[in-house]
């Protein structure tokens, strides 16, 4: 990712800590470079450590909407709605960038040092200078010039999984505590998809599409979510390996609800990519067992179990595979290898022309911290020798008893 002049304005350059932290320590990284092109002020490390805008939001609580709050929150003829989405995002944000920044504080030092890691602390830095920086949003043409930085920090955003899983592996080596890594993803990685729902919904509440309000499906077809998913993950296991698992479905077909599917957007094609997966590798090119998708649907929450005929996973990777950065992909297969960043599709802005069918181990752990997240769970049976069937469970968002917080 390059830091442009219109990512990195020459003001926020100038005041940006961890940029100035990098020149005064002298340790060598692109951004560094490009910092000095446009900004010779050098300013003390102090600045980086001394941010109290930064300090006094993150002592702040996050509020947390519950997605009925967001799909009640009623939509107004004269668009009074959007300016209190707008006001509600306003004053949110921040608080909840600046919590992460913490995050990044507190890793350690030679971790923090990565440049990959130490470029996203500098974007969530920035995004928390040019949001708290807004001046409140009183009229409409406020609430249109927040709406545009919104839009902007949503797409300088959109690679930072990527980012992260390439620092963290990059930096492997020098990491004793892995549960601190588990910690710091599940966290990062969860406020981000929050982060991601909220600002998205307010975009999208712009949009008045049909059927939808805001981010949320009214009426979602669950078959048909994971038809297109299965869809996606055959094109894919269709370029790796020429062969692909038939997708059978069964159980609650006609299942439809309010629910928000970005989320799913991003687990879907993980369960069924390691599915497909495993069924190819584990079976003869000329007898590949088919997936069975079975969806259940209640008053609480929704169920879909994923069972493949691939063999399994074996009892020493069990407790593994829900590793970040643990898989089985053999080296050459790896997401980056000589490829660069931007291969890496595994749970990040899916493609719709394919990318690879595993590589970072991101997709279970990430799969998992995200269910976790929306109130369900991701858990894996594995019959060694047989199959393997993965049931991912998501609270209603219209349950009777209060659901989860976004
Ligand atoms: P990746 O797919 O990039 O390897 P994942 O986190 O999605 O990362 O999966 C981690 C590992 O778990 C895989 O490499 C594979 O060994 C194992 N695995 C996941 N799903 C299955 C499955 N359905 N059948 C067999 N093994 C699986
Ligand atoms: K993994
Ligand atoms: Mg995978």
């Amino acid at each position: 990712m390059n830091v442009t002049a219109r990512t990195m304005p020459a003001l926020l350059a100038a005041s940006c800590p961890v940029r100035t932290a990098l020149a005064a320590t002298n340790l060598s990284s692109r951004s560094f470079t490009i910092s000095l092109q446009e900004q010779p002020v050098v300013r003390p490390v102090s600045s980086f450590y001394n941010h109290a805008a930064v300090d006094i939001a993150a002592s702040k609580p996050s509020v947390r909407l519950t997605p009925s709050a967001m799909l009640y929150s009623g939509k107004s003829a004269d668009g009074s709605h959007l300016l209190r989405s707008a006001q509600y995002l306003h004053k949110e944000l921040p608080v909840r960038i600046a919590h992460r920044i913490n995050g990044f504080r507190g890793l350690p030092f030679i971790v923090g040092c990565n440049p990959n890691i130490l470029q996203v602390h500098e974007m969530y830095i920035r995004a928390f200078q040019l949001l708290s920086q807004f001046p409140p949003v009183k009229d409409f043409v406020d609430e249109q010039k927040f709406t545009n930085l919104i839009t902007e920090l949503l797409d300088d955003h959109r690679d930072v999984v990527t980012m992260l899983a390439v620092g963290f592996r990059e930096c492997r080596k020098h990491i004793q505590d892995e549960e601190m890594v588990r910690m710091f993803l599940d966290r990062t990685l969860t406020s981000r998809l929050g982060i991601r729902i909220i600002a998205e919904h307010h975009l999208l509440l712009h949009e008045n599409k049909p059927g939808n309000v805001g981010i949320i499906t009214v009426n979602m077809n669950l078959k048909k979510v994971i038809e297109s998913w299965a869809d996606f993950a055959s094109n894919v296991c269709q370029h790796r390996y020429g062969k692909v698992p038939e997708v059978k479905l069964n159980g609650h077909l006609n299942a439809s609800f309010p629910y928000i599917q970005q989320p799913l957007d991003y687990i879907l094609p993980e369960l069924l990519k390691n599915s497909m997966r495993s069924s190819i590798e584990k079976n003869d090119m000329n007898n590949v067992h088919p997936i069975t998708v079975t969806i259940a649907s209640n008053e609480v929450d929704f169920i879909m179990r994923f069972s493949d005929r691939g063999g399994g996973i074996p009892h020493q990777n069990l407790d593994k595979v829900m590793e970040y950065h643990f898989t089985t992909a053999a080296k050459e297969d790896q997401a980056d290898s000589g490829n660069g960043l931007s291969t890496f599709l595994e749970v990040c802005n899916p493609d719709p022309h394919g990318g690879p069918m595993y590589g970072y181990g991101f997709g279970l752990p990430t799969s998992r911290a995200y269910a976790g997240y929306l109130g369900g769970s991701l858990e894996i049976q594995s019959m060694q020798g047989i199959g393997t069937d993965v049931y991912l469970r998501l609270r209603h968002i219209d349950a009777k008893h209060e659901s989860f917080r976004i």
